[in-house]
């Protein structure tokens, strides 16, 4: 348990966690860059960078966003990219049209012309769905398939575990169901119980970071707000990074 005293990351380690980047390449990279100035001015002994899903939909460039966390290879760091619900989201949609409406209206329209696939926001004629699914099909290279369907729900490093969007309060750690880690809100933001790790997720818009005693939020809405948010932790401190 954390209990009353500080969470702290595992000792002689620091995790670099970044929040849903949604499309935005450009925010990415100059946070990725901040964060690789970060780690050569402050040497640590191992670095980690956890990346919270949601690396795809609504912004511009989903496809060139799963490029970067494919390719991305630093000495100093390693990357720990975990699921979102909107990769899961179109990894449904390539087995099954029925999620394509919902899937399109939140942002995977972008995602599909990001790819070269003209999608409108709205469709659910069933004629419609097939052919941009098939589209996808045939332009989703194999490495951006491999790579989502390979993605963890979560990550434990220290006093912190890393999921998108929260857990079930009440439930195991170790018990808690993919579709919770993924998709949940309410029931966890509004939790004030200790849940054994301080919680480290993305997955619902807040306008600043939220460092709290049992959650640290870190989705910033970064698609329309132009802020990135990463939280650096390491021993007891926890301190941020922005675009
Ligand atoms: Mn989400």
């Amino acid at each position: 348990m954390v209990g009353a005293r500080a969470a702290e990351a595992a000792p002689g380690t620091r995790v670099y966690a970044i929040g849903d980047v949604h499309g935005r390449l450009d925010l990415l990279d100059r946070l990725v860059e901040r964060i690789l100035a970060d780690a050569k001015d402050r040497p640590a002994g191992l670095c980690t960078l956890v990346t919270l899903g949601d690396y795809i939909d609504r912004g511009p460039n989903s496809a060139a966003v799963l490029d970067r966390l494919i390719d991305f290879a630093s000495p100093a760091i390693r990357l720990v990219a975990l699921a979102g619900n909107h990769e899961e989201s179109m990894l449904r949609f390539l087995d099954d049209i029925s999620v394509g409406p919902t899937w399109l209206y939140y942002g995977g329209s972008e995602t599909l012309r990001s790819y070269g696939v003209a999608a409108p926001r709205h469709a659910d004629e069933p004629a419609t769905l097939r052919r941009l699914q098939d589209e996808l099909k045939s332009r989703l290279p194999r490495r951006h398939r491999d790579f989502l369907t390979g993605l963890p729900a979560s990550h434990v490093a220290g006093d912190y575990m890393f999921v998108h969007a929260g857990i079930r309060p009440g439930v195991p750690l170790a018990a808690q169901a993919r579709d919770d880690l993924l998709w949940i809100r309410d029931e966890f933001l509004r939790s004030e119980a200790d849940h054994g790790k301080v919680v480290v997720h993305g997955h619902t818009i807040a306008p600043e970071a939220e460092l709290c005693r049992n959650r640290i939020g870190l989705d910033t809405g970064a698609f329309a707000t132009g802020r990135l948010t990463c939280v650096v932790l390491e021993a007891a401190s926890q301190r941020l990074l922005q675009t």
